[in-house]
């Protein structure tokens, strides 16, 4: 299940049970009607709308810690089957909601693979509160920690393996409570901070990352999951959680690019995307620009496999 891949396959996790704002919810349909995969179809990337998974159940009572913890879970477990039975040979390209919804989306592609990959978490924040260690009470706070086994049973049991904490790491975090810190610290998980994206260039920071997420065998694949509150939210506006001092979207559209040469990049995950907030269709565009920057057109990973064979230029990692 690693690239080329025939095509890409968009899925919608329309959910917002895990921000603090209902706007995450509507997101993927706001990009869908942006005319998204329009747009990526015309980049000359073979595109599908696959489906949008939507709650079932919206709690009345969202104060209560339990009932919210249940609903994120039992959406990511549904989100995560649809991931698990995705057809061979569809890249899957996963359109939040808010962040809690990558607790489905990288178990349901763990399961497709038969082993957890390596993960580029790409986020203002480090998502790994427990919900004994929130101070929000947000469960798009706890996600990555969830992915590693740690948290509320309800997320950690999502059905799917278990991740690495040596290969995963966090790229443009600046906003975090020490509790998650300590945590990522004592796994081992890298975190590049935003002062050292700053002084070492993002370039150099990604290069480094994406070495440790995908490990020394290029075999078992990696994953990239893009909050876009990492960005500048004077370009970015339009997010739960702005932070200041974000990366440069254009700075990351760059560095993407590097994406559309790996073989074994087996997924991308956007969120957090605020419709109610982007009026004028700025950060929709922007959304569509890094999915195309990683993607396509003429990337490794979505090459036509009749073209990949017959060319014979591409040897599989
Ligand atoms: N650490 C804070 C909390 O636990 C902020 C989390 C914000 N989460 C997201 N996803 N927007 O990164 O609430
Ligand atoms: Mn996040
Ligand atoms: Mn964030
Ligand atoms: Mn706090």
């Amino acid at each position: 299940l690693l690239g080329p891949y025939e095509g890409l396959s968009i899925i919608g996790a329309a959910s917002a049970l895990g921000a603090p704002f209902p706007g995450n919810a509507d997101a993927p349909d706001a990009l869908q009607r942006s005319g998204l995969c329009e747009r990526l179809t015309n980049a000359g990337i073979h595109c599908v709308w696959s489906e949008t998974l939507r709650p079932l159940d919206l709690p009345e009572a969202a104060t209560d810690m339990d009932a919210r913890l249940r609903a994120n879970a039992a959406f990511a477990q549904r989100l995560s089957s649809h991931l698990a039975a995705l057809e061979a040979g569809r890249f899957p390209l996963v359109l939040g909601g808010d962040h809690a919804v990558a607790v489905g989306t990288w178990r349901g592609i763990g399961r497709r693979l038969g082993s957890a990959p390596g993960l580029l978490w790409i986020d203002a924040h480090l998502d790994s509160h427990t919900a004994d260690s929130t101070h929000s009470g947000n469960i798009h706070g706890m996600p990555l920690a969830a992915l590693l086994g740690l948290g509320h049973s309800s997320l950690t049991e999502v059905a799917g393996p278990r991740f690495d904490p040596s290969r995963v790491c966090i790229v443009g975090a600046r906003a975090w409570e020490p509790e998650e810190r300590t945590r990522l610290h004592q796994l081992g998980v890298r975190v590049f901070d935003i002062d050292q994206i700053h002084r070492r260039g993002l370039p150099t920071v990604f290069c480094e990352a994406l070495s440790i997420v995908r490990g020394s065998d290029g075999q078992s694949g990696f994953g990239v999951s893009i909050d876009l509150d990492a960005l500048d939210p004077a370009a970015i506006p339009a997010v739960s959680c702005p932070e200041p001092d974000g990366l440069d979207p254009q700075a990351l559209a760059d560095v993407l690019l590097t994406l559309r040469n790996c073989g074994d990049l087996v997924g991308l995950e956007i969120v957090e995307y605020r419709p109610d907030l982007d009026s004028g269709g700025q950060v929709a565009r922007w959304v569509a620009e890094l999915a195309q920057a990683a993607l396509g057109p003429g990337s490794y990973t979505l090459r036509e496999r009749e073209r990949h064979h017959g060319a014979g230029n591409y040897a599989p990692l």
